[in-house]
């Protein structure tokens, strides 16, 4: 497993940081993922072998916003 940090551009409240986190829970090979408002951060613990960054970019972006 490893972890990296992304900078979430586009969240407002809480909502959005559920729907950050609901997305990229759900790329597959993501095992966890911490998100917060200010500054507007995800930590994503993931399996390299499974989930690559353009897949987590495109889940959040599809979640209607963007990574920085
Ligand atoms: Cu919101």
């Amino acid at each position: 497993m490893e972890t990296l940090q992304l900078k979430i551009d586009g969240m407002t409240c809480q909502h959005c940081v559920m729907s950050v986190m609901k997305a990229l829970k759900g790329v597959p090979g993501v095992s966890d993922a911490t998100v917060s408002l200010t500054p507007g951060q995800a930590t994503v613990t993931y399996d390299p072998a499974k989930a690559t960054l353009v897949g987590m970019k495109k889940a959040v972006e599809e979640a209607g916003y963007r990574v920085a």
